[in-house]
């Protein structure tokens, strides 16, 4: 098992950014001037080499888009895995549909093949079938995106519910930290109300790890300072799930 950290949101550097957990490896080059996502894909080309084989990886960041890189190492190690995507937001936004062009709404439509390519095709990355896709505690969607998962096989399910829908086979997990209801995780970037309290995250993150095999977790620590001791204690129990 390992822990990679990539102390950075989207192409910037986060300086001050604190991992939940201490990382094995820090990974943080400079990268070269450019656009967003050519900048991101130097950064993850470098996260995608460090992703290894047979062992657990997890993997801390500032956002969702690291689980592009890492979806893509795993698939050069000859893993195919599933996708479980703990996060308020669905991500499946595109350059085309997205009225703020926030990038990290993009990563799960561009996990399965979607558009803004760039990323994924200078990664190898091949699309994730949207049948193994499972989204879960999405609820701040917007109508674009509600369209486009309405018309797609990417399932979705409330927190209290991931344990009857897991898909079968090896797993990512992505935790992105506003899945749970800010209340509880103050800091948030793009915080979502009335979500699933704290006890609710824990025993349904400790439910996929019990449940199926994880072969890889990303965490998108998408708040300002430091999280919470709790997210720190979750974020330990699945790094030491693997050992
Ligand atoms: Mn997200």
């Amino acid at each position: 098992m390992t822990v990679l950290c990539v102390p950075f949101h989207l192409d910037e550097p986060l300086p001050g950014f604190v991992p939940p957990v201490t990382p094995d490896e820090v990974i943080a080059p400079d990268l070269p001037p450019g656009t967003p996502w050519e900048r991101m894909a130097v950064l993850y080309a470098e996260v995608a080499d460090a992703v290894g084989e047979d062992e657990l990886q997890v993997v801390l960041s500032g956002d969702c888009t690291t689980a592009l890189a890492v979806v893509a190492g795993q698939q050069r190690a000859g893993i195919s895995p599933s996708i479980v995507w703990f996060d308020a937001h669905g991500d499946v936004q595109t350059a085309a549909t997205s009225t703020s062009g926030y990038l990290g709404g993009f990563p799960l439509r561009q996990l399965v093949g979607g558009a803004d390519r760039l990323v994924p095709d200078r990664l190898g990355l091949r699309p994730v079938p949207e049948s193994d896709v499972l989204l879960v505690g999405a609820r701040d969607l917007d109508p674009p995106e509600v369209e486009f998962l309405a018309g797609s096989a990417i399932r979705q399910v409330a927190v209290d519910a991931v344990v009857d829908a897991l898909p079968d086979g090896p797993v990512h997990l992505h935790l992105d930290a506003d899945v749970v209801d800010p209340r509880d995780l103050p800091g948030l970037l793009f915080p979502s109300p009335d979500g699933p309290r704290w006890p609710e995250v824990l025993g349904a993150v400790r439910a996929v790890l019990a449940t199926c095999p994880v072969v890889a977790v990303t965490v998108g620590c998408t708040w300002s300072g430091s999280g919470t001791p709790e997210f720190a204690a979750l974020v330990r129990e699945i790094a030491e799930s693997a050992r």
